[in-house]
């Protein structure tokens, strides 16, 4: 028997093409034979949004009546891409918009390419938030996700010399059909300020924050299609403005400019995401971001949950759950101690109970330089009461410690939540600790090298905190979306429609694996897509690739330690290879790549740089025939992700051990039939568990290996000296050869790696990636076998979805039930 699965929505073709007409015309005010791209594209949002939006009250009704535990996701990021056509997808409504998009006589996928992508993310963190909040709604669980609505996204990249260069990414330019205001629904924050005792009705003294100034959080929420549609949730985005208060004060007082002033001050708090992915050395704006949004948040949820349960706070941790998506709104710990203590008039210890079980913590990075700290003074000047909270944690909290290890004083300070010095610093990772029920990784070895690093005297005294959620990816948007050739091959097979719900199905696909008809289908189905790449990178970047070579891709953010360097180095020892040996047979290569660096992040620019000068010499040459080409594709994004990811035959994933937490690229490509290049780090563990040894490639220093060479003393110049291809590729990229007139343009690079001690240790890895390179060539050329790995991949990453790892926080964090639809 077929496996199908409930679809909510429906709507015939014909209902739905006169429905983009009716918005054409009403909503639009366009003729169709006037209407452009983005006018189709606009009408055809509208149309199903108009399909989802009784699912969407019906789902708030429910959710409402039934009083029922929720969980608020509380990230200062969310990379959602294109909402339509993942809309389409999660509703059913997919082939009936297709069809209605033919029948008016127009392409879909360049309809759908006008959309410009809600980029309100740097990297892997906020794509795993937009993940979560699909599978959150898929499986039918109440739930919030709260942020910032960014005028400016992620900022656009493109290459001039093949540098980098960033402009604005002002996506809301005209408005988007997706979010919807909630002015309702407006709450107050303060900034700055004093703090003054006062006394309460009941006669006792408490201290009280009196802001110096005031601004206004304005909720636009975006909803969240769960696939099938039996669950709505939405994305609530605060907005912030100048209060009217303010204005008038000021104008009344003359300072009629001033109050001007004021209101473009207030509404640059939500102006612009900082495109820093590590590091954000003490921008006040930014800890301003992190408190406006989780003050915004929290008033929010009290009121919702007040609104349901009037005062009884000792039912809160029953109603509310909140997830803390790495340090950024760390400082909800003391923020909802202030509205419980001060506000809603609770003591301390009861309101301190309520938050250590509200809170749970995930950590996203063991990088020390993106521990977040903010200096004292900052605090008192901007939320000095939140400081003095602070001050309380942390005063209860070391005599805790002080009860456990007597006077140990350099415990004491290893385990305190304000860093001595000059200034002295809140430590945000530990005021998160301390303030959680859950401390978590998101991959096996992350969590364990959490506990065994940077967090290791917390794990000694509070071990049931700690846990592992290994990270997933939601199949629907990244094969289901991306890659439909490949969706239909499988609803084909497996005579179901289910698999994108119950992705553990796909393991249904692993008997034919060595079918050579199949083989054939599933080959022909990555070759296409490639074609379709092929197009893309014409396009973009006047390379042409073509789709028989091995499609080789790195697509992340740009950083040292992910080691795009490694990478090319071994496309310079390939070509010098090639054209020492113009008739090597060797298989030929695209490489790919895609990765924008952080616009002040020297070395990552110059990384870009060097690749593409690189990649324009080789491109050139004629003497290699074709056997390799190199490809940079500007404003790597999730929409160009979801052009190259089903496209692609290897997946890089090669950073140093020890210092990718997780990584989630390397699951969507691996799904998608890419077979992984990669090292012993972050889930690139457990996919060499689900997949096999003989379906993956490893290569390079394990975490052990990483920490024995370190202690022993690592010297990359005597790797340089004894390797002859490694000494030759950083020579010449420092020759004229590449950069003629200008030999010293990629010194910084070349430094990282041998003067700078390079800490990423590209040099100790660089042979065993070559040899795995090499034989990875060799297998290519075995047909049958490649198609069977490429097979085996996609059967076997069911484990990797995110609806496994929101179970997971669900059963074991949340303590959330499920609430699906009764009808
Ligand atoms: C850090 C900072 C530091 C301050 C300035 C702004 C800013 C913005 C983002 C971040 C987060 C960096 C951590 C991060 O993105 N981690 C990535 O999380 C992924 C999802 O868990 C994981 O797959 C990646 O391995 C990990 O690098």
């Amino acid at each position: 028997a077929r496996k199908e699965c409930k679809f909510y929505v429906n709507a015939s073709v014909k209902d739905f093409k006169n429905s983009i007409l009716w918005h054409m015309e009403r909503s639009l005010a366009r003729a169709t034979v006037r209407a452009t791209s983005r006018d189709w594209w606009l009408a055809t949002a509208m149309a199903v949004r108009d399909e989802i939006m009784g699912r969407f009250i019906s789902t708030m009704s429910r959710q409402y009546k039934a009083n029922s535990k929720r969980v608020y996701y509380l990230s200062l990021e969310y990379l959602m891409g294109r909402l339509t056509e993942d809309t389409l997808t999660n509703s059913g409504l997919m082939d009936v918009a297709r069809e209605a998009l033919k029948e008016l006589g127009l392409d879909f996928d360049s309809i759908m390419a006008s959309e410009v992508d809600m980029g309100l993310g740097n990297g892997g963190l906020g794509r795993l938030a937009a993940c979560f909040q699909d599978s959150l709604a898929t499986l039918d669980y109440p739930a919030v996700g709260y942020g910032i609505l960014y005028e400016f996204g992620l900022f656009t990249q493109s290459f001039e010399g093949g540098r980098q260069i960033e402009s604005p990414d002002n996506w809301l330019k005209f408005g988007s059909p997706w979010d919807i205001v909630r002015p309702e629904y407006t709450v107050k924050v303060g900034i700055g300020g004093r703090v003054e005792g006062v006394m309460s009705s009941t006669g006792d003294w408490s201290v009280r924050w009196i802001p110096e100034g005031e601004l206004l959080g304005v909720p636009w929420d975006v909803p969240v299609v769960g696939y099938g549609a039996g669950t709505v949730n939405f994305l609530r985005l605060w907005e912030s403005r100048a209060t009217n208060e303010l204005d008038l004060n000021a104008f009344n007082n003359g300072g009629y400019t001033q109050a001007v002033h004021q209101k473009a001050m207030s509404e640059t708090i939500s102006k612009v995401l900082y495109p820093n992915d590590k590091t954000e050395n003490g921008k006040i704006l930014r800890l301003m971001q992190q408190y406006f949004f989780v003050t915004c948040s929290l008033q929010d949820i009290i009121r919702r949950f007040k609104s349901l349960n009037g005062e009884n706070w000792d039912i809160f941790a029953d109603k509310v759950a909140i997830q803390l998506n790495d340090t950024h709104p760390a400082i909800a710990v003391p923020e909802l101690m202030r509205l419980l203590v001060d506000v809603e008039g609770l003591g301390w210890d009861k309101s301190w109970e309520i938050c250590t079980h509200v809170f749970a913590y995930t950590n996203h990075t063991l990088l020390p330089e993106a521990l977040e700290k903010w200096s004292v003074p900052f605090f008192e000047k901007l939320l000095p009461r939140h400081l003095q909270i602070i001050y309380e944690i942390n005063a209860r909290w070391l005599s805790y410690v002080e009860s456990i290890y007597g006077r140990d004083s350099d415990k004491i300070a290893r385990l305190s939540i304000i860093e001595e010095g000059a200034p002295k610093m809140v430590r945000m990772a530990y005021l998160s600790v301390v303030g959680s029920h859950s401390v978590n990784g998101v991959a096996e070895l992350h969590s364990q090298l959490l506990k065994e690093s940077v967090l290791r005297d917390f794990y000694q005294i509070s071990p049931e905190k700690f846990n592992n959620k290994t990270n997933g990816i939601t199949p629907r948007r990244w094969l289901k979306t991306a890659n439909e050739g490949l969706s239909d091959l499988i609803t084909k097979t497996l005579k179901s429609d289910s698999w994108p719900k119950n992705l553990d199905e796909l393991k249904g696909l692993e008997k034919f694996a060595e079918d050579s008809d199949f083989q054939k289908k599933y080959m022909e189905i990555k070759r296409e897509n490639k074609a379709h790449l092929a197009k893309i990178v014409k396009d973009l970047c006047g390379v042409d690739l073509n789709p028989d070579a091995i499609f080789d891709v790195q697509i992340k953010r740009l950083h040292e330690y992910k080691r795009q360097h490694l990478n090319l180095l071994y496309i310079l020892t390939l070509y010098r290879r090639l054209l020492h040996n113009p008739d090597a047979d060797i298989s030929p290569r695209a490489f790919i790549f895609g990765a924008k660096a952080a616009p002040g992040y020297d070395l990552a620019k110059n990384i870009i740089w060097a690749i593409n000068t690189v990649g324009n010499v080789i491109n050139n040459d004629a003497r290699i025939k074709g056997k390799l080409k190199v490809a940079f594709i500007p404003n790597y994004n999730v929409s160009l992700a979801m052009d190259i990811i089903p496209a692609a035959d290897v997946s890089e994933q090669i950073s140093t051990a020890g210092k990718e937490a997780s990584g989630t690229g390397n699951m969507k490509l691996a799904l998608n039939g890419a077979i992984t290049m990669g090292t012993l780090d972050g889930a690139n563990v457990e996919i060499l568990e689900e997949v096999g040894k003989d379906n993956v490639f490893i290569f390079g220093m394990n975490v052990d290996e990483v920490q024995k060479l370190k202690a022993e003393g690592y010297n990359p110049w005597n790797v340089y000296n004894s390797n002859e291809n490694l000494k030759s590729a950083l020579d010449w990229l420092v020759s004229d050869y590449f950069m003629p007139g200008n030999p010293t343009a990629f010194e910084p690079l070349r430094k990282s790696v041998l003067d700078w001690g390079d800490q990423f240790m590209v040099c100790a890895d660089y042979q065993s990636y070559c040899d795995a390179q090499d034989r990875l060539g060799e297998v290519y050329k075995d047909k049958a076998r490649w198609a069977k790995m490429a097979i085996l991949n996609t059967a076997r990453m069911s484990k990797f979805s995110s609806d496994r790892t929101i179970s997971e926080y669900a059963d074991d964090i949340w303590n959330l039930e499920k609430l699906p639809p009764r009808e």
